[in-house]
C-alpha cells in the first residue's frame, strides 16, 4: 500500500491513505480510529488526493467514514425449534450439552448447503449407475460366504491389503476424468446430498450406499482392494490417543493440522488443504458406547429423530468427526477427508453387529424400517439419489450377504492374545490398544537387525530395551533421534528445549482453521472479533496441591484457590445459579479450556478457537479473537456459541446499546456502518488485538478497552 503520511491533524490524528483506502490513526495510542475512508465516487479519489496534500480538514468533511460494526439479531426460528425439541429429551436441571447443540446448528448449516449448491454433475451420475452395476453384478453370482470381500481393520490387515487400500484412493484422487477427481467427486456427492441423508434413518442405510460405491470405485483401480475400517476404540484406550500410530505417517499421517505425511500427504480438497485437529473436542468410540447400542433392537432407537443419547448412533458418530477435527468435522466437506470412508467403514460394521443382535432378538432387519423417519428424505420410499434405489434398500440383507462382510474387531486380549497386529499391544485391562507412534517405532527398531552401533548408543541400548511399549520416549531417546537425523552432538540447553516439547508433556495445540467461505479458503476473507469468557471453577475440580497452613502444619482438604474456604466468596458464588454437570469427568491440571464456535448464519463458514482458563481459580476470565466472514460485501450474520470443559453450553452476553451487557442468543449481526463508533471487529486478527489495546510507545500503561467487546460468555 502506498502510504502518504500528512502532518499532524486536530489532536494526534495521522491519515495514511492509498487508492482506496484511507486511516486516520491515533498517533498516542496507535488506535485505528476511523477504519475506512471511502470516497463516494472513485473519480472523486484523484481529486480528494490532490485536495489532501493541501487541504486535508476540508476533504476529510467530503468522505464518508465507515467502522465495523456488531448488533445482536433474533435467533432464527428453525434453530430455535430444534434447541427447544432437544431440550425436551433433557430435565430442566440438566445444562444443554455441545452435541445437542452442535447437531442444531448442523441441521440448519446443511439447509444453507442445500440451497447454495444443488447441482451435480452428469459424468459423475452415469459413473455412479456404472459403479452400482457392479454390485448388482456381483449380487446375482451367488456367493458363499468364502468370496465375500472382507473389511478388516485397518491396523489388523496385512502389507498388502493396506497398501492396495492407499493406492486405490491414491489412484481415485489422481484421475482427474471426472471433475475435480474421482474420489472428490463421491465427496462432492455426500456435499449436495448431505441435507437429506443426515438426521434421520436414511443415515445408515445411505451411508452403507455410499460405501459400497466407492469400495466398486476402487476396485476400478486396484481389484483386489476392499474398504477398511479404523475402530476408534483401540485409539480410545490409551491415554493421549493424539499420539496413536493410527495418527503417524506409518497409517494415515500426523492429525495436528495440515496433513504433510502419510498416504495423503498434502492432499488439496476442493475446501483447500486437507487438515486434522485431533483431540480438541469430540470424542472417540468407547465400548460402553457400542455396548449401549447392543441393547437396543430396532433401528428406530438408534436413529435419528426418534433416539435419544447414549443410543443415538448418528450424534455418537459425530463425536468421531469431531475429535478428528479439521476437514473432517463439518459434515458438508467431511467426505474430502480420506479417512471419512475409515471411520463410515467401521460405523457400517457396527451397524451390521447391531442388525446381527436384531435377528437374535426375532427382528428382521431388512422390515424394520423406522415410523419415525425425520423429514420426507428419510421416507423408506424416498430415492437415495443412487439409481434407483430407495431408502428401504439400504436394510437388504443383500450387501452382507452377497458383496462384502465387516472382520470381527479385535478388542479382548483373551480371544486374540496379540491383538494379531503389530501396531496394537494389551494393555493392563486385557484390551487391545493401540501402540504410540514412540512405541511403534521402537518395536520396529528394536525388532530389526541391530545396526552398527556408535560408543555413545551402546551406553543406552539395555535401557531402551527395558522400557515398557507405552512409555513415552526419554530424553536418551530423543538425543539419540536427533542424531539418527544427522545433527552430531546436541548441546545441553538444547535437552532442556526437548523436555518442553517432549511428547510425553501435554503440550497445548492449536487450532488450524480451514477459512473456507462457501468452498473457497482463504483467510483474508474473515474479520476478527474480541470474546471474552468469563469461567467458573468447576466443582469436580480435583484439589490442588496448595494447602492453608496452621500453626505450622498443611491441612489438606481444599486447595487454596477452593471458593469453599472463604465465607464471603463462598457466598456470593453460592447464588449464582450453576448447571447439573453430573457427567463431568474428574478434573485435574492447572488450565482448562473453553471451547468458542463461530457458525455462518448467512454463509457456509465455520471457525473454532478455545479460551485457556486458570481452572485454579474460583473465578476468572480470557479473551480471544474469533474469525467471522467480512462484512464487506455483504452483512455478516453468525451465531456464536461457547462450550465448558465438561461440553455445556455457556451463556452469551451481548452489550446493548447503553453500554450494560445483557443474556442473549449469540445470533450476531456484523456490519460497516456510518460514522458509528467505537471500531468493533479487526480487519484481521492483529487488528482486532490492536483495537483492544492502547499501547502507547514511551513504555508507559498498556489501555485495555473493555468496552469493545460485543459478546461474552459465562460458563459458570
Ligand atoms: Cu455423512
Amino acid at each position: 500500500m502506498e502510504k502518504i503520511t500528512l502532518n499532524k491533524l486536530r489532536n494526534n490524528y495521522i491519515i495514511i491513505s492509498s487508492e482506496y483506502v484511507i486511516r486516520i490513526v491515533d498517533v498516542t495510542t496507535h488506535q485505528d480510529y476511523v477504519t475506512l475512508v471511502r470516497p463516494i465516487i472513485p473519480k472523486a479519489m484523484n481529486m480528494y488526493k490532490s485536495i489532501l496534500s493541501v487541504q486535508a480538514f476540508v476533504w476529510l468533511t467530503c468522505v464518508v467514514i465507515v467502522y465495523g460494526w456488531i448488533e445482536e439479531i433474533p435467533i432464527k426460528a428453525s434453530l430455535d425449534d430444534c434447541f427447544n425439541e432437544r431440550r425436551t429429551f433433557l430435565n430442566t436441571s440438566d445444562s444443554i450439552k455441545d452435541n445437542f447443540h452442535g447437531f442444531c446448528i448442523q441441521k440448519y448449516r446443511l439447509k444453507l448447503v442445500k440451497k447454495f449448491w444443488s447441482d451435480l454433475n452428469n459424468e459423475t451420475g452415469h459413473w455412479i449407475e456404472e459403479l452400482l452395476r457392479m454390485s448388482e453384478r456381483e449380487a446375482r453370482q451367488k456367493r458363499d460366504a468364502r468370496h465375500l470381500r472382507i473389511r478388516k481393520e485397518i491396523r489388523v490387515a496385512t502389507d498388502r491389503e493396506r497398501s492396495d487400500y492407499f493406492t486405490c484412493m491414491r489412484l481415485l484422487k489422481e484421475d482427474t476424468s471426472i471433475e475435480p477427481n474421482r474420489f472428490d467427486a463421491l465427496g462432492i456427492i455426500h456435499q449436495r446430498m448431505a441435507d437429506d441423508v443426515h438426521h434421520g434413518a436414511a443415515f445408515l442405510p445411505w451411508h452403507r450406499i455410499l460405501l459400497t460405491i466407492i469400495e466398486n470405485a476402487c476396485r476400478q483401480k486396484v481389484p483386489s482392494a476392499v474398504l477398511l475400517y479404523w475402530d476408534s476404540r483401540l485409539d480410545d484406550q490409551m491415554q493421549r490417543p493424539s499420539q496413536s500410530v493410527f495418527f503417524s505417517r506409518h497409517l494415515i499421517g500426523e492429525c495436528n493440522g495440515k496433513v504433510t505425511d502419510g498416504p495423503y500427504a498434502n492432499w488439496v480438497t476442493p475446501s483447500g488443504d486437507l487438515v486434522r485437529n485431533c483431540a480438541l473436542e469430540g470424542e472417540l468410540f468407547n465400548h460402553r458406547d457400542i455396548r449401549a447400542l447392543k441393547t437396543r433392537t430396532r433401528l428406530e432407537q438408534i436413529s435419528e429423530p426418534f433416539s435419544v443419547p447414549p443410543y443415538d448412533f448418528e450424534i455418537k458418530h459425530g463425536e468421531v468427526h469431531l475429535f478428528v477435527g479439521g476437514t473432517l468435522a463439518p459434515v458438508e466437506i467431511a467426505a474430502f477427508a480420506p479417512e471419512f470412508y475409515l471411520h463410515h467403514a467401521f460405523v457400517d460394521c457396527m451397524w451390521e453387529e447391531f442388525r446381527e443382535n436384531q435377528k437374535e432378538n426375532n427382528v428382521d432387519p431388512q422390515t424394520d424400517y423406522p415410523v419415525d423417519y425425520g423429514d420426507e428424505s428419510h421416507n423408506p420410499t424416498s430415492l437415495m439419489g443412487f439409481g434407483r434405489l430407495r431408502n428401504i434398500h439400504g436394510l437388504s440383507d443383500m450387501f452382507t450377504s452377497r458383496i462384502y462382510r465387516c472382520e470381527k474387531p479385535v478388542t479382548k486380549c483373551s480371544v486374540d492374545a496379540d491383538c494379531r497386529s503389530r501396531f496394537l499391544y494389551c494393555n493392563r485391562d486385557y484390551l487391545c490398544a493401540s501402540k504410540t507412534k514412540f512405541a511403534y517405532e521402537k518395536d520396529m527398531e528394536t525388532h530389526m537387525e541391530p545396526p552398527r552401533m556408535r560408543p555413545h548408543q551402546r551406553i543406552h541400548r539395555g535401557k531402551r530395551q527395558a522400557m515398557n511399549n507405552t512409555e513415552p520416549l526419554s530424553k536418551f531417546d530423543l538425543l539419540h533421534k536427533i542424531k539418527q537425523n544427522g545433527r552430531e552432538e546436541a548441546p545441553i540447553s538444547e535437552l532442556n528445549a526437548i523436555d518442553q516439547v517432549c511428547p510425553s508433556i501435554d503440550v497445548g495445540k492449536t487450532v488450524q482453521n480451514l477459512f473456507d467461505i462457501n468452498g473457497v479458503a482463504d483467510s483474508r476473507m474473515w474479520v476478527f472479533i474480541p470474546v471474552k469468557v468469563i469461567y467458573q471453577r468447576n466443582m469436580h475440580q480435583k484439589p490442588f496441591n496448595s494447602f492453608l497452613v496452621r500453626n505450622g502444619k498443611v491441612r489438606e482438604g481444599a486447595d487454596i484457590y477452593d471458593k469453599k474456604l472463604y465465607k464471603t466468596l463462598g457466598q456470593s458464588l453460592k447464588n449464582v445459579p450453576r448447571h447439573n454437570k453430573q457427567n463431568c469427568k474428574n478434573m485435574d491440571g492447572v488450565f482448562t479450556k473453553v471451547n468458542v464456535h463461530s457458525d455462518g448464519l448467512n454463509y457456509i463458514g465455520t471457525y473454532r478457537d478455545f479460551a485457556v482458563v486458570d481452572a485454579r481459580q474460583p473465578i476468572t476470565t480470557s479473551v480471544i479473537y474469533m474469525g467471522v466472514k467480512s462484512p464487506s460485501k455483504r452483512a455478516t450474520e453468525v451465531l456464536l456459541t461457547a462450550y465448558d470443559p465438561c461440553g455445556n453450553v455457556c451463556q452469551a452476553f451481548c452489550r446493548t446499546a447503553k453500554g450494560t451487557m445483557e443474556k442473549c442468543s449469540g445470533s450476531l449481526k456484523v456490519t460497516q456502518k456510518l460514522l458509528h463508533r467505537p471500531n468493533l471487529y479487526g480487519e484481521d486478527y492483529g487488528k482486532a488485538v490492536d483495537m483492544m489495546w492502547g499501547i502507547p510507545h514511551d513504555g508507559g500503561y498498556p489501555r485495555f478497552y473493555d468496552r469493545k467487546i460485543f459478546i461474552e460468555f459465562v460458563c459458570f
